[in-house]
């Protein structure tokens, strides 16, 4: 609706795209073996995030372009709100003169779609090596608690020289989420594991 071109790639990456092109260090402990499902003799990941997937196609395009890819991604966890394989949803932006502003409003906008207009967000101070600023955002919930639901930043300008795209002349904005904790959100499932079990009084909640 807003334009963002969908996109795909690999689920089996290199170490290049999953992690070097985005600023990501060798030391990062995102990289470690027990974080991430190293394959084919340390060679070979498989793909933490779908940022990869936005690298290739920034790779292959000249600004200005919005892209969006969503599938699978996969981390060694596995507990009531990590799984080992979840899928995420991630867009980028790049364009001259693209500020946190834009960013705040296709974030809200996006929010506002799936929780409805009335829906409290707060946007709150991060770290990501591949944003800077980056920032995590918050939906209030019924209980009054405030839960994270994204991430999102100003595409660190290291990323889009990598890309060689021209830096001095053009800024982007990015934002990541996990579906399945947009769906335990929204649907307030507390169990992540319950989405996997074919458990069919759980999955039949669903139109
Ligand atoms: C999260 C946070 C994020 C991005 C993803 C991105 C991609 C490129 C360059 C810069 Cl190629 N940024 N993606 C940016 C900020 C946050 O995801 O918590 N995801 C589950």
């Amino acid at each position: 609706e807003m334009g963002f071109k969908e996109v795909h790639g690999p689920e089996i990456e290199s170490e290049e795209f999953n992690f070097d092109m985005l600023n990501i260090k060798k030391s990062h402990p995102a990289r470690q073996m027990h974080d991430t499902f190293y394959i084919e003799n340390k060679k070979k990941v498989l793909r933490t995030h779908t940022s990869p997937v936005q690298i290739r196609s920034m790779l292959e395009s000249k600004p200005p372009f919005a892209f969006c890819s969503a599938g699978k991604v996969y981390r060694k966890d596995d507990d009531a709100t990590h799984l080992p394989m979840f899928h995420q949803v991630e867009g980028i932006y790049v364009d001259e003169d693209v500020n946190f502003s834009n960013l705040k409003s296709l974030i809200n906008k996006i929010l506002f779609d799936i929780f409805g207009e009335t829906v409290e967000v707060r946007f709150r101070p991060s770290y990501f090596p591949f944003t800077e600023p980056s920032a995590e955002v918050d939906i209030l919930s019924e209980s009054g608690k405030w839960l994270e639901i994204l991430g999102c930043g100003i595409v660190n300008p290291v990323v889009l020289n990598n890309c060689n795209i021209d830096s001095n002349k053009y800024n982007g904005l990015a934002l990541g989420m996990g579906i399945e904790r947009i769906a335990m959100l929204k649907y307030e499932v507390n169990d992540i594991r319950e989405f996997y079990k074919s458990n069919l009084d759980f999955l039949g909640q669903f139109k």
